[in-house]
């Protein structure tokens, strides 16, 4: 009984103090860093007054071997933002898609409160980095690498969601664009396109506005389409692979089009004709151009 109620007592004591911050923001690896937590959870937003809202907290991570915090001040930069969602800090809009300053300094205490909202049922993302970072000396922090990734639930949207992955590509991910469109037949229904992020809870959470049916045609940058046919319902898994790369223009159909591009870009770091990610538009770019040419999307008529 008496340990029953201490039990009770620490975990009633240790739920406000978990409440507080969703994030934390510290230095891994010698560059700054969300330290917590790691991926980032599903936020649910709440309906309220007609709107979907969700608060969200940060705050320095308190190193538990010296009790310090790894910084003394930082900086957050929005990266990338879903449309139609938009956080507010101190009364100003400071996140949204356009005409947001997307960048804000943490305040002296290292403790900020963003309100998320969103008038529409759907899932939302906010990609952010933290930057302009000092430690606990003051001294600079070098920016972080790549990008945090918080999804949003708003209402019981139909979502699709899943890992995306190119095994020939070499370079980030993040830098190639995903897109997604619903059709019946060959009539696109909706389209949605962000960057894929395969550090986060998932690398792509995408809603549509209807349930049912549907071919799905997802296309990666560079990379020629796939197409499968499900039954989107709610929470929908549905993982993409792109092993053809060598689609440069985009147009799902790889030729010398995409030829012609390659060897224009030759010897240069043209990330477009870069296809295989390295950093450099070479041979074995072209390589894999000539080696797949011909080839079309499963997403063409
Ligand atoms: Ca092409
Ligand atoms: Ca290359």
């Amino acid at each position: 009984m008496r340990l029953w109620s201490l039990t009770a007592g620490l975990l009633l004591m240790s739920a406000p103090a978990l409440a507080h911050w969703d994030f934390l923001l510290g230095v891994r690896n010698g560059r700054a860093a969300v330290i917590l937590p790691q991926p980032h959870p599903l936020q649910t937003m709440s309906l309220l007054l007609g709107q979907y809202t969700r608060e969200l907290g940060i705050e320095y991570y308190i190193d538990p071997n010296t009790n310090l915090t790894h910084l003394s001040g930082a900086s957050i930069r929005t990266v990338w933002v879903s449309p139609n969602l938009i956080g507010r800090l101190n009364n100003q809009d400071i996140i949204c898609a356009s005409n947001c300053a997307n960048y804000f300094t943490m305040n002296e205490e290292g403790h900020e409160h963003i309100r998320f909202r969103a008038a529409q049922r759907g899932i939302y993302i906010w990609d952010l980095k933290v930057v302009d970072a000092t430690d606990i000396n003051g001294n600079p922090v070098a920016d972080m690498e790549g990008v945090y990734r918080i999804y949003f639930r708003a209402g019981n949207p139909h979502y699709l969601y899943g890992s995306v992955d190119a095994p020939n590509y070499q370079g980030d991910l993040y830098a190639l664009r995903l897109t997604l469109q619903l059709r019946l037949g060959n009539q696109v229904v909706q389209e949605v396109s962000l960057p894929p992020a395969p550090n986060a809870l998932h690398a792509y959470m995408a809603s549509f506005g209807q349930s049912g049916s549907y071919a799905v045609v997802a296309k990666l940058d560079k990379h020629l389409s796939r197409r499968v046919n499900l039954n989107l319902q709610g929470a929908t898994l549905a993982n993409w692979l792109f092993p053809i790369a060598g689609d440069v223009n985009n147009d799902d159909v790889i030729d010398d089009a995409d030829l012609l591009q390659v060897l224009f870009a030759f010897g240069s770091d043209n990330a477009q004709a870069d296809v295989n990610g390295d950093g450099v538009v070479d041979d074995a770019d072209l390589l894999v151009v000539l080696f797949n040419f011909g080839a079309s999307g499963e997403g063409t008529p």
